[in-house]
């Protein structure tokens, strides 16, 4: 696949052991080929331990899981011909009214392969849609899979792809069909079978898949994928836009449909921009900037309104921000760079084929994404699992209307107990502080840090936009600065030998402040030969009035989430310290090694419980 500078550690690991194990399974698509790559360790000597188990992050009990397939989102009133024999979806002409909340129950779909903890995408496996129901986001009942790889237009697999309700009562999944053993992509239908079952268990596919085709000058026939969640036009036709790559370009494909059945494409793109090839997975939504309330893609959109789009490219989630011009069914950027080297993400660490979906309940968009495993694929054979999802965030746009902001959803608070607090600490240079108390191995840990003085920051360069991770390289925690490093110490053995630092550097830049956060995981284990980049990104922040800066860190074993500056920067991060392991404990501590005495103003931190993540199927436990 197409990578980044800064993305450029693929998944070197054990093509050869996997090509044994899928020659042995003789799976009918099979080519023989990688489908993707990702950062993950080169083969290094396994430690199967649970201990690296997430508490309180999304996975299925066992095996593969990759992207977030999408959450049901809302649309608005319905007209249902219920005399059609195949359930035939026809134009409201009513007005779409308010935001609906399907049946009180979220409706999480993922990518996830039934037969191992193997990535099924390397040979077009057996990729299904593993289905879990939560009503709070964060307890969630596993089920039986959705929809699995069984008529000609997905025999070699049900990729990503989106669910949306029509008219806030019908749901529909429109996913990534592969038919043949060159990845050749269409898309498809599943309707649920009973839409009163209150989890939507089952799920068929339409007889008229596929519904689209990949019949389209200049399309790479295996770069066609991921539809996103359906919104409707001021024309009220539907519309979806699928990630392609057409004339060597990445491009949004864009959709228009009466009854969300059969499709039509518009000629002119969504978006293209050949600064980047195929774009995986999509995500188109509109926000208010300065405001949290999330907009549901299908209401009225008020004015000033932005649209976001997101694509998911070489392990990266970028985003950008611009109108979406409705007479040409355009989105128009704001600004785009033309080295994609500075586009903005949604998180600067393993986090990638995020979805975002406007949250009816609460009123809010949510976005969510796969991270990972960034041991070895020799671990998730031994550990039996492989993947995560990060904890769902609400997400909105800033004020200045260039950032997007995220944050995790409130419910997550739920799991936190034995909450400590600190006060008016200050740490000079040098200094480091044991937060105590409680488990450092799952925490919330929220502080803020205000420097004494803001005239030592150090020169910005702006050159190092290009690579922020060699800059955490370079100035790392170790590294004296004059405003920072400041931050977390987390996951440290006794003797440090082992630890993960995440930390900020204040620079400054003609008349703005810059600053860098790092998460670097280059001494977050003592296994030899494990992927432990050190990831950063900047950001602009206004230090003279806003004076604080802070840090939020989950803390869930193997996962390392950060949210920097009240959520404008994220940087999630998969980390094996031995200690975990051994069950020596770890230590956690604020610090800073930067000449500028920094006051903490306040440092809460909380133990987090255990949350029931799948260990319920279908109304019963299951064997974790
Ligand atoms: N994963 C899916 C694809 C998507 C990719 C296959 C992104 O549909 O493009 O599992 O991780």
């Amino acid at each position: 696949m197409f990578r980044l500078i800064d993305c450029r550690l693929a998944r070197l690991a054990c093509i050869f052991s996997t090509t044994i194990l899928l020659q042995s399974l003789a799976w009918p698509c099979s080519n023989g080929e990688r489908g993707f790559s990702y950062p993950q360790s080169p083969k290094v000597p396994s430690i199967v331990s649970e201990r690296y188990r997430t508490a309180y992050h999304f996975q299925p009990p066992r095996n593969w899981m990759n992207d977030p397939c999408g959450m049901n989102t809302s649309g608005a009133n319905t007209c249902i011909n219920k005399k059609e024999k195949k359930l035939h979806l026809i134009l409201p002409f009513i007005k779409i009214s308010g935001p609906m909340y399907y049946n009180g129950v979220y409706h999480e779909f993922y990518q996830y392969n039934p037969d191992g903890a193997f990535d099924p995408n390397d040979s077009l496996m057996n990729m299904v849609w593993g289905h879990s129901v939560s009503t709070d986001l964060i307890n969630w009942i596993g089920l039986e899979p959705a929809i699995k790889p069984d008529i000609p237009s997905d025999i070699c697999g049900c990729w990503t792809g989106s669910a949306t309700i029509l008219f806030g009562v019908q749901p529909v999944i429109i996913y990534t069909g592969l038919i043949d053993r060159k990845a050749n992509q269409v898309q498809n239908i599943a309707l649920p079978k009973n839409r009163s079952d209150p989890y939507l268990r089952e799920w068929a596919k339409v007889g008229s898949n596929p519904v689209i085709q990949h019949v389209i000058p200049g399309l790479n026939s295996s770069h066609f994928r991921d539809p996103t969640t359906g919104w409707i036009g001021p024309d009220g036709l539907w519309r979806i836009a699928v990630g392609a790559e057409v004339n060597g370009i990445g491009t949004a494909l864009l959709y228009k449909s009466e009854d969300f059945m059969s499709w039509t494409r518009i000629e002119r793109p969504l978006y293209s921009n050949n600064a980047l090839n195929m774009w995986e997975c999509l995500d188109f939504f509109a926000v208010v900037p300065g405001s949290n309330n999330g907009l549901d893609m299908s209401s009225e959109i008020p004015s000033g309104a932005k649209h976001v789009l997101k694509v998911s490219i070489n392990s990266c989630d970028m985003y950008i921000v611009g109108v979406y011009d409705l007479k040409r069914d355009e989105f128009v950027p704001d600004t785009v760079q033309d080295d994609n080297r500075l586009w903005t993400r949604i998180d600067y660490g393993t986090f990638y084929a995020s979805k975002s979906f406007f949250d009816s309940k609460h009123g809010r968009r949510v976005i969510w994404a796969w991270s990972n495993e960034t041991d070895s694929y020799s671990d998730d054979i031994a550990k039996g699992w492989a993947g995560i999802h990060s904890i769902p965030r609400t997400i909105w746009l800033d004020g200045d209307g260039k950032q997007l902001i995220q944050w995790p959803v409130e419910e997550i608070e739920s799991l936190r107990i034995n909450e400590i607090n600190h006060q008016g600490l200050e740490l000079k240079k040098g200094d480091l502080f044991e937060i105590k108390g409680i488990d450092t191995l799952q925490a919330d840990v929220e502080i803020d840090f205000e420097p004494t003085s803001i005239d030592d920051a150090e020169t910005f360069d702006p050159s190092w936009l290009f690579d922020p991770r060699k800059q955490c390289r370079e100035a790392d925690a170790s590294v004296h600065g004059g405003i920072g490093p400041f931050g977390l110490v987390i996951l440290a053995s006794d003797n440090m030998e082992e630890h993960t630092a995440v930390h900020f550097r204040v620079y400054k830049s003609e008349q703005k402040y810059i600053i860098l956060m790092c998460s670097d995981l280059r001494r977050s284990s003592l296994r030899p030969g494990l992927y432990t980049p050190a990831y950063g990104g900047f950001f602009e922040f206004d230090l003279e009035n806003e004076k604080r800066i802070s840090l939020r860190t989950l803390i869930d074993r193997s996962a390392v989430e950060s949210f920097g500056s009240g959520g404008r920067i994220c940087i999630t991060a998969r980390v094996y310290p031995v200690a975990l392991v051994d069950d020596d404990g770890a230590h956690m501590y604020a610090f800073n090694n930067g000449s500028t005495t920094v006051r903490v103003p306040q440092l809460r931190a909380w133990s987090m419980k255990r949350a029931q993540v799948n260990v319920m199927k279908g109304g019963s436990v299951i064997d974790a």
